[in-house]
């Protein structure tokens, strides 16, 4: 488990955790992290093609597996109709108008391994809140890359995206699983960063 400085120092985590309600730093960057270690942080869940047949799927936080400190978010798909794609999202407001870099790192719990059956990760920056495929954004293989089962592996993950804020000034950010074979199977997420700086 890694313990990172910022954590450590409350004062920092919550002053981070507000700085998407008014930007501040003299070059209008955004920073915000979450460890999930005393709540969602304003994630919400969100899921899509989840019928036929029904799919039971559930994301919460847990102290089941960690990355950074004791919690995480554990998040479920019983992927019955080889199609659900289930996320965590959440709204930030920056400056309307404005074109942003956006980096989105996180670490990525997963017990998948090797190159078949595996699923596909969720992580997007978007003007609006996604709600159905055509609107996610789709990266890499769960795969730990291991060729065996190993148990519960943590990645560290990383993307950059640029993304305009709208009229409203939002940029939604998700992070999630497109099941892309018929089993049930549980990830993780933790130790999120998110930077917005803009152009
Ligand atoms: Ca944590």
């Amino acid at each position: 488990m890694r313990i990172h400085p910022v954590h450590l120092a409350l004062g920092i985590a919550s002053l981070v955790a507000c700085a998407d309600d008014s930007p501040t730093g003299p070059d209008g960057t955004v920073l915000f992290e979450t460890s999930f270690e005393t709540g969602l942080d304003g994630f919400a869940s969100d899921g899509t093609d989840l019928d036929d047949p029904i799919v039971e799927w559930s994301i919460e936080r847990t102290q089941e597996e960690a990355e950074d400190g004791a919690w995480s978010v554990r998040i479920d798909l019983d992927n019955l109709n080889d199609a659900g794609k289930i996320w965590i999202e959440r709204a930030f407001d920056l400056e309307p108008g404005v074109t942003y870099d956006v980096e989105v790192s996180y670490a990525f719990g997963t017990s998948d391994f090797g190159d078949v059956n595996t699923w596909t990760i969720i992580a997007g920056v978007d003007p609006e809140s996604p709600e159905v495929a055509d609107d996610l954004t789709f990266q890499g293989s769960t795969s730990t890359g291991e060729d065996e089962d190993v148990g519960v592996v943590w990645l560290d993950k990383s993307h950059a995206f640029t993304a305009t804020a709208g009229a409203s000034g939002e940029l939604w950010v998700s992070l999630g699983l497109w099941g892309t074979s018929e089993f049930p199977r549980t990830y993780y997420l933790d130790d999120i960063r998110i930077e917005f700086t803009p152009r």
